[in-house]
Order: structure tokens, then C-alpha cells, then sequence
């Protein structure tokens, strides 16, 4: 059995097993492609579920021929340092939102359910790329099982909500529901899986539409206020889309980390991204799987009270943290 498989994949297996439907097993077995760690020991792994997830579509693709219906789904492929899921009712502006923030070209149109397929963008922040995923909107009639499945792997999500309409609080009141019903519960506590089912993910609310009614604001403020981070954009104007990158970044719970060698400056260019709360010991492993057992020490500036001292291996990295490694 390869080690360091994840929570999800190991909660997305459970979820294999337990489930009743077709539909439900190949939700799952995306699922752990998705999150199945991508090395040499998981590759027997990947190529089962590969060939388990082509049987059950080549199944769904027969009944939906003989017209006896079948959804197929989908899974985005992750990237980046973090994936967040871009999470609505119809119409809000999604589709634009991943436009203005990412290399994607969706399409955005004024009228709703103009998206039916997921499509991920890669967002710049600061020298970190982030993955947007712009998905159909939510609603009580037409979404997909898929759709909610992204939305539970999600590092994080983002609810979008138009400022220009009336019925915006209701609307997200339905979407919480609808999430809810399928265990997946909005925080803005960090995202954690609960159980083999039922996950919590941490969310941030994007206000749409700010230039087309400034006074959508107050509603969005009372509505979120104590309960979720939120920010108003305008994607027509650029108005708060700095910020939105910053807020968004802090919703993906992720920590970049740089190395410097000893005697030499940082090396400020690419960082290394792991999650929050984890250790010194889990970066040297996330850089090189063999430094661990070669660990000697690791002298830390940052988040430690002297400047390059030797950091506990417990010790919980901080954002721009830059460590020296010492090895045997
Ligand atoms: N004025 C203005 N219009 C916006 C803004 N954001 C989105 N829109 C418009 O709102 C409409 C819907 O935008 P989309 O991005 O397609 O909405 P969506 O949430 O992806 O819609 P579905 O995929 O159908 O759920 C389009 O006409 C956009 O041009 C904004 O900040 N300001
Ligand atoms: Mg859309």
C-alpha cells in the first residue's frame, strides 16, 4: 500500500465503497483521481481507477444512446498551489469573475445557466498561481451531481453573489441549502473533512455587479457580517479586483516558504506552497521525500523569535518563512 495517501482520497474511497449508484461510484472515483498523491507508488492505483472511471462512462454512454439517461460528469484536474471552487446561484457573474481574475476565457452572457461545464483559470497572486474553477450555477432543478462534487474537493470556496439583484439573500440562503443536503457546510472556519462524507470548506462572498448598484452593498454587509470574509467587485470596472486576488489567496489556507543555502541570499523566485499549519518537517518533506531521514537541522527566518535559528522540526511554518536545510 503506497503511503501519504490524503483525507480526501481516503474519505473518497470510503465513498466508493459505499455507494448505491453508478453515478455515486464514478462521482467517487474522480473523486480519488483527483486526489490521489501522483508518484511512482500510486501508479498501478491511478490506472485502475483511470479504468474503472472509463468503464462506468462507457456504461452511462450505452444507456444515454439506448435513452435510458446517464450523467458522465466531470473532474478538473488540479494545479497550482490551490484550487478554489466558483460557487453561485445563475447569472451572478461567475463566468465573469474568472474571466477578470485568470488566463480563462469563458463565456459570460445576461442570461442564465450560460455555463454547463466546469473550466479552471490560473490566478496570479503575488508569485503564487492559484486555480479558479468557474462551474454551472446551483439551483434546485438543474445542477448536476458533479458540480457538487468539485465543490466538496475544493480547497476553498468562493460565493459569488449580484449585488444587482433583489432576491440575492434568498438565493444564497438556497445555495447553502442545497450544498448542506449534499454534507458539504460553508465556513469561514478552514476547510476539513468531518467524516467519509461530510466536509466543511472555507469560504469567502464576492458581491458582483458593484457598479451597477453600490446600494446592493448594504445587504451583502448585514447578510455576511459575523458569518463569512466578503468583498464588493465590479468586473466592468476593475473596482476591489486587487483585493478579491489578496482575499482569495487567504481563503486557500496556503503558505509560501523559501529556501536559502548557508552562506547565501534567499531564493526568492518560485516558493514552495504547503498548507497552513504544517511544520518544518512536513516543508523538508514536501521539497525532497529523502531529506527527512537526512534531516540534520534547519535554521529558520520569519516566524521564529531570533532571526535563523534552529526551528523545532514541529515547529508550524508562517507565510514568507525562508529556511536553511541542513543535511547529513
Ligand atoms: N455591470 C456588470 N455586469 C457584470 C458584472 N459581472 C458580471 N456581469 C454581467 O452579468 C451577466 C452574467 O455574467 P456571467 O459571468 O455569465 O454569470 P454566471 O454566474 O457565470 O452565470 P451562469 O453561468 O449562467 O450561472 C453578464 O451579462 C455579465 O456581463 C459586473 O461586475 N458588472
Ligand atoms: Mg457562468
Amino acid at each position: 500500500m503506497p503511503a501519504n495517501l490524503t483525507p480526501e482520497f481516503i474519505a473518497a474511497r470510503n465513498r466508493l465503497q459505499q455507494a448505491k449508484s453508478d453515478e455515486e461510484r464514478l462521482d467517487a472515483l474522480q473523486d480519488m483521481l483527483a486526489t490521489i498523491p501522483k508518484h511512482k507508488g500510486t501508479e498501478k492505483m491511478q490506472a485502475d481507477i483511470r479504468r474503472r472511471i472509463a468503464k462506468l462512462k462507457d456504461k452511462a454512454e450505452q444507456r444515454r444512446k439506448s435513452g435510458k439517461g446517464g450523467a458522465t460528469g466531470f473532474h478538473v484536474e488540479r494545479e497550482g498551489a490551490a484550487q478554489l471552487a466558483l460557487v453561485g446561484p445563475p447569472n451572478v457573474g461567475k463566468s465573469a469573475l474568472l474571466a477578470a481574475l485568470t488566463n480563462a476565457h469563458p463565456d459570460v452572457a445576461p442570461y442564465p445557466m450560460s455555463t454547463f461545464k466546469p473550466l479552471p483559470g490560473m490566478m496570479l497572486y503575488e508569485d503564487v498561481q492559484v486555480q479558479l474553477v468557474d462551474l454551472p450555477p446551483i439551483s434546485a432543478e438543474y445542477t448536476e451531481g458533479w458540480v457538487y462534487g468539485i465543490v466538496r474537493l475544493a480547497d476553498a470556496v468562493v460565493l459569488c453573489w449580484d449585488l444587482a439583484s433583489d432576491a440575492a439573500a434568498e438565493d444564497m440562503e438556497q445555495v447553502i441549502e442545497l450544498l448542506g443536503e449534499r454534507m458539504i457546510t460553508l465556513s469561514d472556519a478552514p476547510s476539513v473533512a468531518l467524516d467519509w462524507r461530510a466536509v466543511r470548506r472555507r469560504t469567502v462572498v464576492i458581491g458582483l455587479k458593484a457598479d451597477l448598484a453600490p446600494e446592493g452593498v448594504d445587504t451583502l454587509s448585514r447578510w455576511a457580517e459575523g458569518r463569512f470574509p466578503w468583498l464588493a467587485v465590479s468586473t466592468t470596472t476593475g473596482a476591489g479586483l486587487e483585493e478579491c486576488r489578496r482575499l482569495l489567496f487567504g481563503a486557500a489556507d496556503i503558505v509560501r516558504v523559501y529556501t536559502k543555502k548557508p552562506g547565501k541570499p534567499a531564493d526568492m523566485g518560485q516558493p514552495y506552497t504547503v498548507k497552513q499549519g504544517d511544520t518544518v518537517t512536513d516543508v523538508v518533506a514536501h521539497i525532497h521525500r529523502e531529506f527527512v531521514d537526512k534531516l540534520r537541522f534547519v535554521r529558520i527566518w520569519g516566524s521564529t523569535k531570533f532571526e535563523g535559528q534552529h526551528a523545532p522540526l514541529d515547529h508550524p511554518v508562517q507565510d514568507g518563512d525562508v529556511l536553511e536545510i541542513h543535511l547529513v
